[in-house]
């Protein structure tokens, strides 16, 4: 089905949900603001590029300031548009016109029936002119991000085209690594040059690391000078349409006793990462997808011979969470980190596990394991004679490995939208 079509469906699906919400809270209409874009420091006058309010992304992909979005149950939504009147810069069309046909475009504020209207958005001073009785009301707030958790048909099409485009940088990334010597920043470029985006139109700030930089979960900034290095990993991707892909992919290169020990690593997340895809079951707490998560880490930590404890006694010392700080994964959708699957706060010891949800249709979110040697995690244990801390300290110019893939849960299984176009999660580049 082409975005019109879709798009048309969405918006249908959503007015119908909304109104339901608005019931629920007793609010008669809905205003939504596009967004105000924020001074870069108080000294100067630039600005950064703007970030539409997501609740106001979730009915169209225009990422223009002071646009305001009115919905009155049973009428079709209005779009208030007001002329541009700055003669400094010119705002970017929006990169597909699929949205247009499902609102009345008008250039002021219609009139808005009796009753309590309700302003949803970030720029509280754009709330101060409008005829509203309730801003940002938290009750709504909260059922608007739970309404974002299921994603209709329109929405997992915009997070396929993201991925696909994602692809085409790690393709990029993975060949230009393959081929010699090149510096992180020099990579960083080449994946926005692959994808056609600037870098302020990232879901999030490509991560390029090379060698033991990958033990920075957020490596962010590049070395500038090309160096020898014998693994690259990037967590970097695209967007459409508002809705963001998230992807990560580690390679390898060269030999060694370590660089062989180091590939085995990355095979071994490789395999555990599919076969956590494969596990992925309607009515499962994600949480429970994330202690597996632990248990298949303390089993790679045996195979490879960092430690010849069981995976139970690795998980049960706090030994896997030395090497996997962080959270299997995250919902996924306007946001890179998406709004209303952590209802409920994570067990003690999973403090950044994101998703705490049953696991139902329609979710997207990602499955992302790693391993890591990050000596601030480690030094703690270094006094444990059960880690063979030789192999580690060899391992740890390669910093880490993390695999990740975008996926959509079906009535049964999933739909992995990373591998559709971009088969490999990692190995030899
Ligand atoms: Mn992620």
């Amino acid at each position: 089905m082409d975005f019109i079509s879709l798009h048309r469906r969405h918006v249908e699906e959503l007015s119908g949900r909304v109104a339901r919400v608005l019931d629920e809270c007793g609010i008669t209409a809905l205003t939504v603001h596009s967004g105000t874009p924020q001074k870069r420091t108080a000294a100067d006058d630039q600005y950064w590029p703007l970030r539409p309010t997501p609740h106001f992304q979730h009915w169209l992909p225009l990422a223009e300031p002071g646009c305001l979005l009115v919905i009155v149950p049973g009428k079709k939504p209005v779009l208030v548009r007001p002329p541009v009147q700055s003669f400094w810069e010119a705002l970017a069309p929006p990169e597909s016109d699929h949205f247009w046909g499902s609102f009345d475009v008008v250039e002021a504020v219609p009139e808005l029936p009796p009753g309590r209207t309700a302003f949803v958005g970030d720029d509280l001073s754009a709330a101060a002119g409008l005829p509203v009785t309730d801003v940002n009301p938290p009750a709504l707030l909260r059922a608007l991000d739970g309404l974002r958790v299921h994603k209709t048909p329109y929405e997992v099409a915009c997070l396929a085209e993201a991925n696909r485009r994602a692809a085409l940088g790690h393709e990029e990334l993975r060949r230009l690594f393959q081929g010699g010597e090149r510096s992180e920043l020099e990579l960083h470029l080449a994946f926005l040059g692959a994808t056609r985006q600037d870098d302020v139109d990232t879901p999030y700030k490509n991560i390029v690391a090379l060698g033991k930089h990958a033990a920075t979960l957020h490596h962010v900034s590049y070395a500038k000078r090309a160096a020898p290095a014998q693994s690259l990993l990037v967590d970097a991707a695209a967007s459409f349409a508002g809705y963001c892909a998230d992807v990560t992919r580690t390679w390898v290169k060269g030999g060694g006793a370590a660089g062989s020990a180091f590939a085995q690593l990355v095979a071994g997340v490789e395999a555990m990462q599919q076969r956590l895809c494969a596990a992925i079951e309607v009515g499962m707490q994600y949480e429970q997808l994330h202690d597996e998560s632990h248990r298949q880490v303390g089993g790679i930590l045996r195979e490879v011979g960092i430690s010849r404890l069981s995976s139970e006694e690795l998980v049960a010392r706090g030994v896997t969470r030395a090497f996997y700080p962080h959270g299997l994964g995250h919902s996924l959708g306007l946001q890179c980190h998406d709004v209303g699957c952590a209802l409920r706060p994570p067990r003690s010891e999973n403090p950044f596990l994101r998703n705490t949800t049953e696991i139902a249709p329609g979710q997207v979110f990602t499955i992302e394991p790693g391993i890591y040697f990050i000596e601030a995690l480690l030094a703690p244990l270094r006094s444990s004679p059960d880690v063979d801390w030789k192999l580690v300290d060899a391992l740890a110019s390669f910093g880490g490995v993390r695999i990740e893939d975008d996926v959509v849960v079906q009535d049964r299984g999933i739909r992995n939208l990373t591998r559709e176009v971009l088969p490999q999660g990692g190995g030899p580049a």
